[in-house]
């Protein structure tokens, strides 16, 4: 026990040592120095991959409660890592072994999910996979191999209920950059960019953009579904529903941090990362378009300039900027609401001063196909699983409650839905009987985009896909991740209440 405080101690020292800075593209986890080295893990439970205790620790992440800065006079009081926002970005190398530990300072056992990445039930970070938790005031050590290569994060894996500092409405979220062997595409610099709203509150009701989605077909079986579960709970008020007082990049409202400085011909290769807990985001620089390279961290088969970003809750997106339009700008969210309220950053040409300027951008769709490899068709999968999505109006204490098949899913439980067998390509097809957009995210895996709304497609590999209001998604997923693999609606709000279901892989 005398030795678990001492390495507390060491760590607060480390801790505080890499907080402050709000530099977007230098705010990198100092590896270790001998002199906050570890003594090893201490009673708490490590992983069954763990390190043996005498290594040296990689990287160390501390969950506690702390404080950020994201204006003057705003200082609000969440769980981070490492006493910051975003979490120290980590910048692993693809097939590189590293050893993490992991502190919990607070008083509620965590899981630290590693998002994008295909690693084993016992490191990825869900109880529903049954990874071991980080007890309260305790630690785990894990050690892993990184990959893929590409734009990953991290962020916790609990469920937050009606609990609005629990869970990812907390400041817990922290990117990942694995290096690749090939970087995708020709860039002088890159900027890596968090988007997260802070200090949310609960509503009735309550509309999401959904306009922007193409293709725009919907099912109208789906809808004919949806108007039958509606007449069956007339009367019923709206579930409750998720709002935000506050809009934040890289932890700052607009005009509150550090602008992105760049020089007229530069080509900035900005790395996007939705760490909302429930929101769609959408940015637009005026005078530029966004040459996406890759999505959720994978390049793309056709990179595409457009001149409006969607993201979904967790989706990332890697974009060329060239700096070609010389002034001082507001790369921001689309909504006027949102962007008052602090959703985005200024982007300042070097010599050039002033108010930062917002352009409203011209109508434009988010279209995941234009990305994929024109004309071409995936082949047939060996099977099929079909999925479909629906709502019960506020039928959890006011939350509406959501289910997969039919069927809520239940914490107590945890039973598998999906059985797969290994070496076996599987066509999900997911049908959305709600008229909400659901980012549905796979653990441990990623997939391949085959079908959007009717639409046919090959070749993006994604980890979070946008299902809109009544439509229909295909993706294919090789199962070649043995066990438990936790499915789920990347909402908070829906996950927590019924929208995941298990995969496991024999
Ligand atoms: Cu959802």
């Amino acid at each position: 026990m005398r030795s678990e405080h001492m390495t507390r101690r060491r760590f607060i020292k480390l801790a505080s040592a890499a907080t402050g800075s709000v530099l977007f593209c230098s705010r990198t986890a100092l590896p270790q120095s001998p002199m906050t080295m570890p003594q090893g893990p201490s009673s708490a439970a490590t992983a069954s991959g763990s390190a043996p205790p005498e290594e040296r620790a990689d990287y160390t992440l501390r969950i506690d409660i702390g404080l950020v800065e994201v204006g003057p006079q705003r200082i609000i009081s969440t769980a981070t890592y490492n006493g910051q926002f975003p979490g120290p970005l980590l910048r692993l190398k693809e097939g590189r072994r590293v050893v993490v530990d992991m502190y919990n300072d607070t008083d509620t056992p965590e899981q630290l999910h590693w998002h994008g990445q295909f690693l084993p039930v016992d490191v990825d970070g869900a109880a529903e996979e049954r990874t071991p938790f980080i007890p309260a005031h305790g630690m785990r050590r894990i050690s892993f191999t990184p990959g893929p290569a590409g734009f990953r994060f991290y962020h916790t894996h609990l469920r937050a209920g009606a609990d609005l500092s629990a869970g990812q409405y907390s400041g817990q979220v922290g990117p990942v950059y694995i290096e690749p062997h090939h970087e995708p595409g020709a860039y002088d610099r890159e900027v890596f960019l968090t988007l997260k709203e802070f200090e949310p509150f609960f509503m009735r009701g309550g509309d999401m953009a959904m306009d922007f989605l193409s293709p725009a077909a919907t099912v109208l079986a789906l809808k004919n579904a949806a108007k039958k579960a509606e007449r069956e709970t007339r009367g019923t008020p709206k579930g409750y529903e998720v709002g935000y007082r506050l809009f934040t990049i890289n932890g700052r409202t607009l005009g509150h941090g550090a602008p992105i400085r760049v020089k007229h011909g530069e080509r900035v290769l900005l790395h996007i990362l939705n760490g909302s807990a429930t929101e769609i985001r959408s940015l637009a620089l005026p005078g530029h378009t966004f040459k996406v390279v890759a999505l959720d961290g994978n390049p793309v088969p056709t990179p595409v300039s457009v001149p409006v970003l969607w993201l979904g809750t967790a989706e990332r997106v890697s974009a060329i900027v060239e700096m070609n339009h010389p002034g001082v700008w507001v790369l921001g969210d689309l909504a006027d609401d949102d962007r008052n309220h602090g959703m985005g950053i200024v982007v300042e040409y070097a010599g050039r001063k002033g108010k930062p300027q917002w352009v409203k951008p011209a109508q434009s769709r988010w279209d995941y196909t234009r990305f994929g490899r024109a004309g071409m068709t995936a082949p047939a999968p060996d099977e099929v699983i079909e999925m479909t999505f629906a709502k019960q109006q506020a039928a959890a204490h006011g939350f509406n409650l959501w289910t997969i098949n039919g069927v809520p899913f239940d914490m107590e439980k945890m039973t598998t839905m999906f059985q797969v067998r290994r070496g076996t390509r599987y066509r999900l097809r997911m049908r959305n009987a709600s008229d909400d957009i659901h980012p549905m995210h796979l653990h441990r895996n990623s997939f391949e985009l085959t079908k959007i709304a009717g639409k046919s497609t090959a070749g993006v590999i994604k980890d979070v896909v946008m299902l809109g209001g009544f439509q229909e998604i295909e993706v294919d997923v090789s199962a070649d991740q043995p066990g438990l693999s936790l499915f789920h609606c990347h909402m908070q709000l829906h996950m927590d209440y019924g929208f995941m279901a298990l995969f496991d892989c024999v």
